[in-house]
């Protein structure tokens, strides 16, 4: 299994990124936050308690995400890899995750970190505001929020990787071709090691 994690704060590309190179390496693809949507429009309980946290910029307890997570690997036994988008997004979803991964034999093989500045990602999720019909994307104090919820708890996800030497740092900012190249050859390097 080669299994890599895309991480960057909100609007830094991951969704963007995440659906061509589950085309080209043929891995399967667990975004939390799509989760958490798909649980929003189906109305579940656990979908209405997360809009509300959403809608404030701030995350979703552990225990949930990481109960996605646990049932997602285990409805995929035949994936080759998984590309884990948006999460894990606290030490905690972290150590989870590597955890779980044990259990299956397996382990994160890289950490792709897309590098993004402030003011490029409100600009981004606002433009993406315009026409997603994401309630988080739409006010730049919630846009604001996410950031410095970013800052707060998962910029701790690269520390925690980083000691493993698992981070790979990407540059974010540029067309999305060429950041494709470029996490397609930090993948690359990573899997001829
Ligand atoms: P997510 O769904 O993960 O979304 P995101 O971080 O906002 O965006 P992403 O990074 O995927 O967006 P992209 O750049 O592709 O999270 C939403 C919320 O769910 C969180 O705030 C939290 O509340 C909750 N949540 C999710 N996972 C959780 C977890 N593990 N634990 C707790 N809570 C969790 O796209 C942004 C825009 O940029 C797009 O419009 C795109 O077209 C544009 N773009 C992309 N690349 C570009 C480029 N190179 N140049 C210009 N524009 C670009």
């Amino acid at each position: 299994m080669f299994n890599l994690i895309l991480f960057g704060p909100p609007g830094s590309g991951k969704g963007t990124q995440s659906e061509k190179l589950i085309a080209r390496y043929g891995l399967k693809h667990l975004s939390t936050g799509d989760l958490l949507r798909s649980e929003i429009a189906n109305q579940t309980p656990l979908g209405l308690e997360a809009k509300k946290l959403m809608d404030q910029g701030q995350l979703v307890p552990d225990e949930v995400v990481i109960g996605m997570i646990r049932s997602a690997l285990a409805a995929n036994p035949a994936a080759k890899g998984f590309l884990f988008d948006g999460f894990p997004r606290t030490k905690a979803q972290s150590e989870a995750l590597d955890a779980l991964l044990t259990t299956y034999n397996a382990a994160i093989n890289v950490v792709l970190a897309l590098k993004v500045s402030e003011e490029e990602l409100v600009k981004r999720l606002l433009n993406r505001g315009l026409t997603s019909g994401r309630s988080d994307d739409t006010k730049e104090d919630v846009i604001r929020a996410r950031i410095a919820e970013y800052h707060a708890k998962t910029s701790a996800v690269a520390d925690y990787y980083a000691q493993f030497g698992k981070v790979v740092m990407i540059e974010g900012e540029g067309n999305v071709e060429e950041i494709f190249g470029l996490l397609c050859s930090a993948i690359d390097a990573k899997k001829a090691a």
